[in-house]
């Protein structure tokens, strides 16, 4: 069986992305490799912060590896919090005083529209290769669903009349930005035949 590393901190991530990969591969986690510590996400855009994780994690191992970074972007708010979204309320990573935050900027504001989007590094054989998913949706006037992560319960995909937290797994990866990536992404691996 294929196995690579998938540079995360973050166990929902990692559960969304094992599930698209499929039973062929397995991922290997940061704490297996023994990297325990924070990997600095330091750069200005989504590629740059998924690159710096990977490089990060291949400069340690020495082995096939890749990363995601994600962010939510809303119009109103000018891409806001966009490469920030995991730190937009406080420096860790406090989903509820992220969606509080979010909500709180866009009260009274009539274009709720926004989407999140997720660049994929991949480091295999050395080389490294981007693969991108976006999804297009709007900020909901309150928190709706339990399900996912983040800021799940305030984003309805275009199309959809519930939240990514009001859907299951399956049917958030179906048209969700990580889900739209990673594809991407295990398409190349078959057809590399890696
Ligand atoms: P790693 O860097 O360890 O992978 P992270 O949680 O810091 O984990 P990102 O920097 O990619 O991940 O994501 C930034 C934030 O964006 C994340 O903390 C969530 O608040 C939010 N986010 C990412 N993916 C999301 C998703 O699928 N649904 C809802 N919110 C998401």
């Amino acid at each position: 069986m294929k196995e690579i590393i998938f540079a995360t901190n973050n166990a929902h991530k990692l559960s969304e992305v094992q599930v698209i990969l499929g039973e062929g591969v397995r991922l290997v986690t940061l704490r297996e490799c023994g990297i325990t510590e924070d990997i600095p996400e330091n750069e200005p855009t989504l590629e740059g912060n998924a690159l710096a994780k990977a490089r990060y994690v291949h400069g340690r191992t020495g082995r096939d590896c890749f990363a995601d970074d994600t962010g939510l972007e809303v119009d109103a708010l000018g891409g806001a919090p966009g490469v920030h979204s995991a730190r937009y309320a406080t420096d860790g990573h406090d989903f509820a005083a992220n969606n509080r935050l979010l909500l709180r900027n866009l009260e009274g504001c009539a274009d709720r529209s926004a989407h999140f989007r997720t660049v994929v590094a991949l480091i295999l054989d050395g080389r490294e290769y981007l693969f991108e998913g976006r999804v297009d949706g709007r900020i909901v006037e309150s928190e709706s669903g339990d399900g996912g992560f983040g800021y799940d319960p305030l984003f309805m995909p275009d199309g959809f009349d519930r939240t990514f937290a009001q859907m299951d797994g399956d049917e958030k990866n179906s048209v969700s930005h990580r889900g739209r990536a990673v594809r991407k992404l295990a398409g190349f691996l078959s057809e590399t035949g890696k």
